[in-house]
């Protein structure tokens, strides 16, 4: 089956809860909704879910790394078996610090390796199977590939985090209990031998183990391994965290929300009150193109803050193979998956495959290189500094513009809409619109245009709906020394952290 259609079906399989703890203030990352709440108090209490501590963490993240690396990378291919000889694992050229010092250049703040995929195979020397890197040429047997990564993670001051694959081809006992124990044996040790972990991902695939059964995962007990071991970490896809954005090509989606329904498993524990800080994984189908909307949320019983992750290769595949070493992605297709994603309230997941050295490829490196050029040229500027701001109902104006997060504008009273005015003391040309909301507290913006002064005449430059943690449009280049972005709809008092006008760097 493709890899993401089982993702999916894994997905819509039901599956529940995790501990998570709550953000820094009394806010909580789910609320219940009462029968008998009405649409408006419904709304008012979506708008007040906010992210736990950890979730804004991540968020705030922006850029994140995989590393796809294994015997895969020896077969030239995407999934083994896991009847592969640890004997062909040597990358003899093996520098972890390249990879974290490439990415860490290119503006990436926290790296995942992939410490088990399908195949079984791990990288690092554990004592729960011969299937592992001890048994490889490679540093004769006394290698660690997890902990070289760590230990690049520290030096560079970048995140670390493990992919520990669910589905596992090679394991004996795969398709019976014991290999949820096995599993929490070597999430200890992943947890346990290499210092702080931040991000643990479980991926969806689950396939058919040698007995012919489907593996029953014990998500629940992981959860709680992770949640005592490594409690700042946010636990990714199959998880209570962070959620799959849908698709695999870096495509978000325009209209993103990250407080969406949770299912009646998850209520349950809400409503019993039998865990004090929950948060879940909801079940069900997450390609869908709206998640979160009023229409979507109306006959919610809960909502849970689950923000999407946007899990994307450098290349066709998610491993190294030299026949794609002219594959990779340009700096201009990275620039546009940074709008798609990033710009669409989400956090970017891009594989950068090491080859069989061990290394990131010339041109992986290359292309980060560029995009990081192109990133940092059209970022550098906000033409809107300087600006005079009017505001008839607006609080805190001067936030928009302070390049502070934790500063925000919001309207008076109760008023939900508003029109915020910019004049510059001349004219600029910009072609990009870049609007963050504060989600410290929640999500609220539904419906905004960014209109420029032409003549005597306000015409539209550009619309959307969802703002969440970052919103990035891109319209026709236009000068002028006026534009007016005005808020149409929102759930509770509208908030802005910033507001900003760039030009695209060719
Ligand atoms: C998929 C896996 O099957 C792929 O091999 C890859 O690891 C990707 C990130 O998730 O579902």
């Amino acid at each position: 089956m493709h890899q993401s259609l089982l993702k999916l079906s894994f997905v819509a399989s039901a599956f529940v809860v995790a501990i998570a703890s709550t953000a820094q203030t009394n806010s909580k990352n789910y609320v219940l909704i009462k029968e008998g709440d009405t649409e408006q108090q419904l709304i008012a209490k979506a708008a007040a879910v906010t992210p736990s501590a950890r979730q804004l963490r991540w968020q705030k993240l922006e850029l994140t790394a995989f590393f796809h690396f294994g015997v895969n990378t020896f077969t030239d291919k995407e999934w083994g078996n896991g009847s592969e000889s640890p004997s062909i694992f040597n990358p003899v050229l093996l520098d972890a610090e390249q990879w974290i010092r490439t990415v860490k250049a290119a503006g990436f703040k926290q790296v995942i390796i992939t410490a088990k995929h399908h195949d079984g195979f791990c990288l690092w020397p554990t004592k729960t199977t011969e299937h592992s890197v001890k048994n490889s040429p490679w540093k004769k047997g006394n290698g660690d590939v997890v902990k070289e990564v760590a230990a690049a993670c520290k030096k560079y001051n970048v995140g670390f985090g493990v992919y520990l694959s669910p589905w596992d081809r090679n394991a004996s006992m795969y398709g019976t209990d014991a290999y949820n124990d096995f599993f929490v044996k070597q999430l200890t040790e992943l947890l346990t031998q290499y210092g702080r972990v931040d991000e643990v991902w479980f991926d969806g695939a689950n396939g058919e183990g040698p007995n012919g059964k489907k593996q029953v995962y014990d998500f629940n007990r992981w959860y709680d391994v992770i949640r005592k071991l490594q409690p700042t970490a946010t636990i990714a896809i199959m998880g209570p965290d962070v959620r799959w954005v849908g698709t695999e090509s870096g495509m978000g989606r325009e209209e993103e929300w990250s407080v969406i329904p949770a299912d009646e498993n998850m209520m349950k524990k809400i409503a019993d009150g039998s865990q004090k800080d929950v948060a879940f994984a909801p079940k069900g189908d997450k390609m869908q193109k709206d998640l979160g909307s009023r229409e979507k949320i109306k006959d919610a019983k809960a909502l849970v803050w689950y923000p999407a992750e946007t899990d994307v290769s450098i290349r066709p595949g998610w491993f190294y193979h030299a026949k794609e070493d002219d594959k990779v992605k340009t700096p201009k297709t990275l620039m546009d998956i940074y709008f798609s994603s990033v710009g669409y309230n989400s956090v970017l997941l891009l594989n950068i495959p090491p080859n069989k050295e061990g290394l990131l490829s010339d041109s992986d490196v290359k292309s980060l290189e560029g995009f990081s050029a192109l990133l940092n040229k059209t970022f550098a500027n906000n033409l809107a500094k300087g600006a005079i701001i009017k505001c008839s109902n607006g609080i805190n104006t001067n936030a928009l513009l302070d390049q502070s997060y934790e500063t925000f504008f919001t309207t008076k009273g109760k008023d939900t809409v508003t029109a915020i005015e910019f004049t510059f003391p001349t004219a600029k040309t910009f072609d990009v619109l870049s609007l963050q909301e504060n989600i410290n507290v929640g999500q609220r913006v539904e419906k905004f245009v960014l209109e420029y002064k032409d003549g005597e005449e306000w015409k539209q430059l550009a619309e959307g709906s969802t703002v969440g943690y970052k919103r990035l449009l891109k319209f026709n280049t236009v000068t002028t020394r006026q534009v007016r972005l005005r808020i149409l709809s929102s759930r509770l008092n509208p908030t802005l952290s910033t507001f900003g006008l760039y030009k695209l760097a060719e």
